[in-house]
């Protein structure tokens, strides 16, 4: 089926996957599409970790590595097929990839984890080195060359621009309906040539539907019709529900006070079980009319859009179950203009995030007895996933809340310890914390004050005391009292996890 491929001069450059693979050179710099699992090449990566395997297994072969940016995580397809061949020489600006993560923990693949929103800026700024080829998944070619994005757009826009060359992948299982979803804003420009974007709603549109795209940039275009990653969500448990509970007892709080209206403010919610359960939550309660200036687009902003909880969903990408994914394609018609699709360097801009008031929700590995967050490193060494967007809308939204089971492994780690072993978010970023035991409201605390409303309202029981003695010995060791510590004890928990299995 060519029929989504309108411009003649790009149907002149349709050719197979492997032939497109064949065009990427050994260390080349290539910009991928995708985000979330959605969106992402389906078939040249495929193809290029086939070919780097055979050319990797011929006697004194020299390593053939690419370096690979993209707009956030992507799929077994594009991530595990090629950190399996160990064909990755660098990974940015996101993964949660098994085998990538195995890779980078294991010091075969370098990383490097930015700011979502700040990762075109930075390729504008050269600080990434020259961009060899941008491989970008679309849903179709219009008649001018201009692209038709997919179901994520990520950093699409900038590759495209970046990029010496461009493969495109045209997926025929994407839904014909997307065209028109998206806004994609070209009035963005580095320093001191910026100028403000004027988006005051996230009902907002700003910018051009399609991709502009230099034909004469084109050296490939592959089909393809193969459906996007779509994980199932778990079911929310007890101690999620626990979680959203606390949060919409919060919302309601704050309503009650005038801190908040009764729209909320444009919600910003992670990916997961957790943010999944508050979606759920809100969708239960008596809210009406709230709006969403997010990343991601998950089956629980689905559900409030349909029930009218959500009128308007601004973000990314799409991250669907099969379930969800097939709601939209049998509603699409209901979805599209309550749906808005932009570059991540606009669903994230600290600008738009800051003057929208963002209520910003994403979860957290462990945070520390002041309020610090470390969202992405375990046991202060090996690297979960990466900061994504948390850091985006943490530092800049009207609320920063982070959520958490208290323990994890089956309680043998406390969510909550005495220092953290990386630090993501500071304490002067993080507003709220939550766990299934309860929620802390750090505004307007000093550090000691921080402490108790964590120790009491967050900790796990089993390691409330040893948090309280740890406390009270570091009020009492002469030292700064301030952010009180003892300095040889305050990482001894994730020692003691390292060696013993527990903390
Ligand atoms: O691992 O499944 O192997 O047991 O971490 O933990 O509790 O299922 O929570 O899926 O929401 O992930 C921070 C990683 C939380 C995520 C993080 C282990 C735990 C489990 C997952 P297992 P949960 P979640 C918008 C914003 C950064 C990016 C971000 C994340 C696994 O939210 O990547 O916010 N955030 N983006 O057992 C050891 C601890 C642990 C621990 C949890 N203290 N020590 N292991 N785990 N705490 C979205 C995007 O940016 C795209």
């Amino acid at each position: 089926d060519t029929s989504r491929i309108l411009c003649p001069v790009l149907g002149q450059r349709i050719m197979s996957a492997a032939e497109a693979a064949e065009l990427i050179p050994a260390g080349a710099n290539v910009g991928m599409s995708g985000f979330t699992g959605a969106g992402y090449p389906k078939a040249v990566p495929g193809a290029l970790a086939e070919r780097i395997r055979h050319l990797n297994a011929q006697p004194n072969a020299k390593p053939f590595r690419i370096n690979v940016w993209t707009g956030a995580s992507t799929a077994p397809e594009l991530d595990g097929v090629l950190a399996e061949v160990d064909g990755i020489e660098m990974r940015l600006p996101f993964q949660s990839d098994p085998i990538c993560r195995s890779r980078i923990n294991n010091g075969t693949m370098d990383y490097v984890d930015y700011h979502l929103s700040e990762v075109s800026q930075y390729a504008w700024s050269g600080f990434l080195g020259k961009m060899d080829i941008a491989l970008i998944e679309v849903a179709g070619i219009r008649e001018d060359g201009s692209l038709i994005p997919s179901s994520s757009i990520g950093n699409n826009k900038t590759w495209i621009e970046q990029a010496d060359k461009i493969i495109l992948e045209v997926n025929s299982k994407q839904n014909a309906k997307l065209e028109g979803m998206h806004d994609i804003y070209y009035g963005t420009a580095l320093p001191p040539n910026r100028k403000p974007i004027m988006l005051t709603d996230p009902a907002d549109r700003i910018g051009e539907q399609y991709l502009a795209c230099p034909p004469e940039k084109v050296i490939a275009v592959v089909e393809t019709a193969a459906a996007d990653r779509n994980s199932p969500f778990k079911p929310s448990d007890d101690v999620s529900k626990r979680i959203a509970e606390h949060i919409l007892d919060f919302f309601n709080k704050e309503i009650e006070l005038g801190r908040l209206p009764k729209e909320l403010l444009p919600i910003q919610s992670g990916v997961g079980n957790i943010p999944n359960a508050v979606l759920e939550g809100l969708d239960s309660g008596p809210y009406k009319d709230l709006t969403a200036f997010t990343e991601v687009i998950q089956d629980g902003m689905l559900k409030m859009l349909k029930s009218g909880t959500l009128k308007v969903a601004s973000a990314t990408a799409f991250s669907l179950s099969p379930d969800g994914i097939k709601e939209f394609d049998d509603n699409i018609d209901f979805y599209r203009d309550k749906i808005i699709l932009r570059q991540q360097d606009i669903s994230n801009h600290p600008e738009l995030a800051r003057r929208l008031g963002v209520i910003a929700m994403n979860g957290l590995i462990e945070c520390d007895l002041y309020g610090n967050v470390n969202s992405t490193h375990i046991m202060g060494t090996r690297m979960m996933n990466g900061i994504g967007g948390s850091g985006d809308f943490a530092r800049n939204g009207y609320l920063s809340i982070f959520v958490s089971p208290s323990t994890a492994k089956d309680g043998a780690i406390s969510a909550i310890v005495p220092m953290v072993s990386h630090v993501d978010h500071t304490e002067h970023d993080v507003k709220i914390i939550v766990t299934e035991q309860g929620l802390a409201d750090l505004r307007g605390l000093s550090p000691r004050q921080r402490a108790h409303e964590i120790i009491n309202n967050c900790a796990h029981p089993d390691f409330r005391p040893a948090l309280i003695d740890y406390y009270e010995r570091a009020l009492h060791s002469g030292r700064g009292m301030h952010t009180p510590h003892l300095l040889e004890e305050a990482l001894s928990w994730h020692q003691r996890y390292e060696e013993t299995g527990q903390m």
